[in-house]
């Protein structure tokens, strides 16, 4: 057995049994294992940011690793947005990324590059093997950095002459670290502040925003008059109907300051202390009211669950205390496309189990309220800012989860980073169903440009922030990748769109011109 299918059995045999592929020369050990190796999943994608993006997103509904397969480092480079997004995520991924072999890197052959230099600011680990005997080993290795809570980017480098050479075959598979339960000190300081009756807020991120964890923030909430909010960005919310609503701390700086202006206290769970997404004149970098004070209950890495039970005990939480959300669903829309009319035929149509994938950025900024009532769904944000993650993120929620709707929400110019991904899901038969709102512009930036204390643009400016001249045709675009797609104009039309995008099973575009 060669290295690179000892590594495949380890990969395996640890649990790391999908793995999104765009591979070269020096991966072709790797992909020809992928033959003799039962139980991998392979996925090719066309492009190295669907690669992290989807893994990504299977990571975040399977709470497990899934594997790259990347060809040195310029693919490992093309790869670097979605591994940022990934990694802001805490998600657990294992890259295995191809390198030359060890005789042959002095030479300074065309894709010769510092293959580490590019890794270690996108990873938590990294790790060149050394050798055909030990690459199973680094594979197990690689496996457990990658599922140490909260979740890792572990990235192993693989010479070609450690894949190709003879091995010791695979390596067993690794301890996964558990969860570090909190001490007892944060229980009780917790405890004290909700007694206090000065208004507080828990700011919830992470396993803390899972359906059974919320239920206790709930009941939490209910003994102690305590509020619920969630990040701005989060990986995983799971909402609707029957769950304990939480919405997100607003984008725009000044609406989040405003709305966490009333809290004596913050206890942040998992969460971090918010701050700007960016930095503008005049204004505050922490969104923090004056006054407020912030407490820590637990880390993002540690048990949330067993945080919120323990407090939920020490402030005599009923169980079945928390206020859920009740059912309800707008009525269809007719008239005007715009964010209110969308929200309501999202809100109306959104099937149980739903997948949001949501990089739908100024359209989507006020999807929340009318989506809120819908049956169970899974929300999804980008964390880590970088645009083109909504349609891979989408792919790998739909590897990691065949029976379940994906809808993913895109803006249009976050889109065309990363449209590969429709053919990786054609290719798949993936149920996705993808909304692309088509303003032909990055209207954020407009919003940005005068916040910044930028004023008055003129026609130069002004052609850096519209994508029109020419207007992108989606329906082409996606049909050109093997995916049915429409073109909507009124609310109408989006409400039997989207309708027939949700009856196909496969994937399905929706240009929504506004
Ligand atoms: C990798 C990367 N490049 C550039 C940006 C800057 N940026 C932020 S939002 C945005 C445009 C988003 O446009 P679109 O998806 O159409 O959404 P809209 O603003 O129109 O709602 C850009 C270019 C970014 N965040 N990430």
């Amino acid at each position: 057995m060669n290295g690179a299918e000892s590594l495949v059995r380890t990969l395996v045999q640890g649990g790391v049994n999908v793995c999104f592929t765009n591979p070269g020369t020096s991966e072709m050990h790797f992909v020809a294992a992928l033959d003799r190796v039962e139980g991998m999943n392979c996925l090719l994608c066309l492009f190295e940011g669907v690669v992290s993006g989807a893994a990504d997103g299977y990571a975040r509904m399977t709470g497990k690793p899934a594997s790259t397969l990347l060809h040195l480092g310029p693919g490992l480079g093309n790869a670097v947005a979605n591994l940022h997004n990934a990694r802001k995520a805490n998600v657990p991924m294992v890259n295995i990324v191809g390198e030359h072999a060890t005789y042959h890197v002095e030479y300074d052959a065309p894709l010769t590059a510092d293959i580490e230099g590019i890794a270690r600011p996108v990873s938590d680990w990294v790790k060149t093997s050394r050798g055909a005997r030990t690459v199973a080993a680094d594979g197990a290795e690689a496996i457990a950095a990658a599922s140490a809570p909260p979740g890792q980017i572990a990235t192993l480098i693989l010479p070609a002459n450690s894949a190709w050479d003879d091995s010791e075959g695979p390596a067993p598979t690794p301890v996964i670290p558990e969860r570090a339960t909190v001490a007892e000190d944060a229980i009780t300081g917790a405890a004290e502040i909700l007694r206090s009756g000065a208004p507080t807020l828990l700011l919830l991120t992470g396993q803390a925003l899972y359906a059974h964890t919320l239920d206790l923030a709930g009941r939490i909430a209910a003994a102690t008059g305590a509020e619920l909010m969630a990040q701005g960005a989060n990986a995983r919310l799971q909402r609707g109907a029957g769950r304990v609503p939480v919405n997100r701390i607003p984008f725009v700086a000044d609406q989040a300051l405003a709305v966490l202006a009333p809290y004596r206290n913050i206890i942040l769970v998992g969460a971090k202390e918010p701050v700007a997404f960016f930095a503008y004149p005049g204004k505050p970098s922490k969104l923090e009211a004056e006054g407020c004070e912030f407490h820590r209950l637990c880390e993002l890495a540690e048990d949330a669950e067993d945080a919120l039970a323990r407090l939920a005990d020490a402030v005599g939480a009923k169980p079945d205390g928390a206020a859920v959300q009740q059912p309800g669903r707008p009525d269809l829309p007719t008239g005007e496309l715009n964010s209110d009319s969308i929200a309501a035929v999202l809100g109306a149509l959104l099937p149980e189990g739903a997948i949001v994938a949501d990089e739908s950025v100024t359209t989507g900024r006020g999807f929340y309220p009318l989506t809120a009532g819908a049956p169970p769904h899974d929300w999804l944000n980008n964390m880590g800012g970088s645009i083109g993650l909504g349609m891979p993120l989408a792919t790998g929620a739909a590897v990691a989860c065949p029976d379940r709707k994906v809808i993913c929400l895109e803006g249009d110019g976050s889109g065309m980073y990363t449209l590969q991904a429709l053919w990786t899901q054609a290719r798949a038969g993936l149920d996705v169903t993808t909304v692309v709102f088509a303003n032909r512009s990055y209207r954020i930036l407009m919003g940005e440009l005068a916040n910044v204390g930028a004023e008055n643009p003129g026609r130069k400016a002004l052609d850096m922030l519209n994508i029109d001249r020419p207007d992108l045709d989606w329906v082409k675009m996606a049909n050109g990748m093997g995916v049915e797609a429409s073109r909507v104009t009124d609310a109408q039309s989006f409400c039997h769109a989207f309708a027939a995008g949700l009856d196909v099973v496969g994937p399905y575009l929706i240009e929504v011109v506004l």
